[in-house]
């Protein structure tokens, strides 16, 4: 039988590669699913903070086992900006993040980066986190038109094409969250086994 687990995200993206990731032994359930349409706060200035926080939530008010991934990238020369604050870094959306990130790079040649995943377990009484880093560098212009976020600049260590243009089979077996997620669920098929 499916394991069940909620994967507390409002973000479509994030769960297809998730459930990708985990793969046929774990029936992942959105937000959605479980009826839940709050935009679940998200005040720490930590990647931990946060996906611990947004696990909480649907623990607390609908009593689900669950998890929480929070992610962002961060750039070595800007002092790991945008980091948490990579959903919100201009205000605007996916575009307008890139184009601010381009503007702030302009000239420079120190562009390396990192894309980094912190997940949040809530299982039982016990509280677990995994962590997935992708080191990589930031182009000048963007190419590709898969993935999302800031996958069109991102080209990963190893290869010559950015997250957009690798396609999502290669992304989820490299990515920070694949490093993350998988982690995830070696432990949740260790502690099914039990
Ligand atoms: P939830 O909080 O609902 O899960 P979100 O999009 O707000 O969804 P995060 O708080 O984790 O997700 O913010 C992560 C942002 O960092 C995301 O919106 C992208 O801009 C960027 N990001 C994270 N992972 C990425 C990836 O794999 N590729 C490109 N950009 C990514």
């Amino acid at each position: 039988m499916k394991q069940k687990i909620v994967f507390a995200t409002n973000n479509a993206h994030k769960l297809e590669e998730v459930a990708a990731i985990l793969g046929d032994g774990f029936e992942v359930l959105s937000l959605r699913e479980i009826g839940c349409d709050t935009d679940i706060p998200e005040t720490s200035d930590t990647f931990a903070g946060n996906a611990m926080q947004k696990a909480s939530f649907v623990k607390e008010h609908y009593g689900y086992d669950c998890f929480a991934d929070d992610s962002g990238l961060e750039v070595d020369i800007l002092d790991g900006a945008p980091g948490v604050y990579s959903a919100r870094y201009s205000g605007g959306g996916s575009e307008a993040n890139m184009d601010k990130l381009l503007l702030n790079l302009t000239g420079k040649s120190e562009r390396g980066a990192q894309f980094r995943t912190v997940v949040a377990l809530l299982i039982g009484k016990e509280s677990h986190l995994f962590e997935g880093i992708v080191r990589g560098t930031i182009i000048e212009e963007r190419r590709g038109e898969g993935g999302f976020g800031y996958d069109p600049i991102f080209v990963p260590e190893g290869y010559e094409q950015t997250f957009a243009e690798l396609g999502s089979e290669v992304k989820n077996s490299i990515s920070h969250r694949a490093k993350a997620v998988k982690q995830l669920a070696e432990y949740l098929l260790m502690t099914n086994d039990k």
